[in-house]
């Protein structure tokens, strides 16, 4: 989502470092390409002005100027100016503590089509990691579709749902869900209540009433970052009747500009409490302004990384894979194995925006890097393999590459082509393992 910006920002950068010595105008120079930049990805030009007048006023300070290294910090500037924009200090979910013997509500708010009911789902799966008790209450009664969609979810991800039917009213099923939560011990109940295509009084009237039912720790307005603008007035429209207490910007994984979902705490004062970055239930990143700064900054969000291997990478395994890169043993099980376990972090292409380094580099590498399908090909392909095929990967001639392709329902070339790309693998990780420096445009070619 945020390609453009990150990539014209770091033109700058590389254009203000070439200069040497910086002078006032120089840096005025820069500060109106990163204008452009802010302005052409969506950001609110009021943002954009206290944005920049914070940058140079710092930036103009003589020290900044005539020390060394200049655009370094200038670029920290940026880094520190941006996270302010983007929110300052994380704010974490309200519940993230329980007493005994006590339901925490949270109430999930916004237009229809904004991604309530799947970021409900999810936060519900965020919570379960961390050992809560969590359960969902279906408390949009507007189509009993929506009821079913919401039970679905929580089948998937065994979390139990307390639905009424449509006859029943929202207030009712709310009122009744936390009777039941309270009765089976839960930690938080996560409303998800009814939307509308725009704001209209009889949608804040039902949600004020189970507001005042429930009585909920938080209220988590959910806006679809993909609607620009729009969404700015969205949330000072919810948030002028309903006391919203957090943001959740959902579809953060498209391609809109993004810009005004990054000013949304700035326009309204409203922190933002997690990103919705996918259709699937583990899409769901708790929002962290400095990481968000430096994955925009193209310094990449390895803190972030680190978490998602942390959830969903075996350490056992891991550890395993290491010693065998190291002594540069690793196999096409291994290799296998790997991709695998990439898989389950993420979409590839989501990952490498977190390394740094990488982010800049992912715009140079062919898309097929990043195709699921490829992906899953490969892992076909292995696995039409037998287990000495895999270990020795020189074995395959002609008539294995044949059987193997016909098992996998690829040709004998794509067979091929993965042996090759599996052995310069190998020479890579040898390469790593004998502590060689390695040019990460090399791991794609
Ligand atoms: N790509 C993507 N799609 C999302 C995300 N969150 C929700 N969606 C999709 O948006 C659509 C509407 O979501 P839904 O939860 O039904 O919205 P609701 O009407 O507000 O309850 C569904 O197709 C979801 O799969 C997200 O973070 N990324
Ligand atoms: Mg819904």
């Amino acid at each position: 989502m945020f390609e453009n910006i990150s990539e014209k920002l770091n033109a700058t950068f590389k254009k203000l470092s070439g200069r040497g010595r910086l002078t006032e105008q120089h840096l005025d120079e820069g500060l109106k390409e990163v204008r452009r930049a802010l302005l052409e990805a969506d950001v609110h030009f009021s943002v954009v002005r206290d944005f920049l007048e914070n940058v140079r006023s710092r930036s103009l300070n003589t020290e900044v100027l005539q020390s060394l290294s200049p655009t370094q910090q200038i670029i920290k500037i940026v880094d520190e100016e941006l996270t302010q924009i983007l929110g300052g200090d994380t704010k974490a979910l309200a519940v993230a503590s329980t007493q005994a013997n006590h339901t925490n509500v949270i109430m999930i708010i916004g237009l229809q089509g904004a991604g309530k009911t799947t970021t409900a789902a999810k936060l519900a799966l965020h919570l379960k990691k961390q050992n809560l008790q969590t359960m969902l209450a279906a408390v949009d009664l507007q189509r009993p579709a929506a009821i079913e969609q919401l039970v679905t979810l929580g089948n998937e991800i065994q979390i139990p749902v307390y639905k009424e039917g449509v006859k029943s009213t929202p207030l009712i099923t709310a009122k009744n869900a936390l009777n039941h939560a309270r009765d089976n011990d839960v930690d938080c109940l996560i409303i998800d209540t009814a939307g509308r295509l725009t704001i209209d009084e009889a949608l804040m009237d039902e949600l004020l009433e189970i507001q005042k039912e429930a009585n909920p720790i938080e209220i988590l307005l959910v806006i679809d970052a993909m609607t620009g603008q729009d969404s700015l007035r969205t949330a000072e429209e919810f948030n002028a009747i309903v006391p919203v207490t957090g943001l959740i910007l959902s579809k953060m994984d498209g391609d809109a500009r993004g810009g005004a979902a990054l000013s949304i705490t700035s326009i309204t004062n409203i922190p933002i409490k997690f990103m919705g970055v996918g259709e699937k239930l583990d899409g769901l990143e708790q929002y962290h302004p400095e990481r968000l700064a430096s994955r925009i900054l193209g310094m990449g969000d390895v803190l972030t990384l680190i978490e998602k291997a942390e959830e969903t990478i075996d350490e056992n395994k891991a550890a395993e894979l290491q010693k065998k890169m190291q002594r540069a043993e690793f196999n096409l099980e291994d290799f296998l194995e790997q991709m695998q376990q990439m898989k389950k972090m993420g979409p590839l292409s989501q990952i490498v925006d977190m390394v740094p380094g990488l982010s800049n580099l992912s715009k140079q590498m062919p898309q097929e890097a990043f195709d699921e399908n490829q992906l899953n090909k490969t892992e076909a392909i292995i696995q039409g393999m037998t287990p000495t095929e895999r270990q020795k990967p020189d074995i395959i001639g002609g008539s294995r590459r044949k059987r193997i392709a016909n098992g996998s329902g690829v040709s004998p070339s794509d067979v091929n082509a993965l042996i090759n790309q599996f052995k310069k693998s190998q020479k890579l990780m040898k390469q790593l393992a004998s502590g060689k420096r390695v040019d990460p445009k090399t791991l794609f070619r």
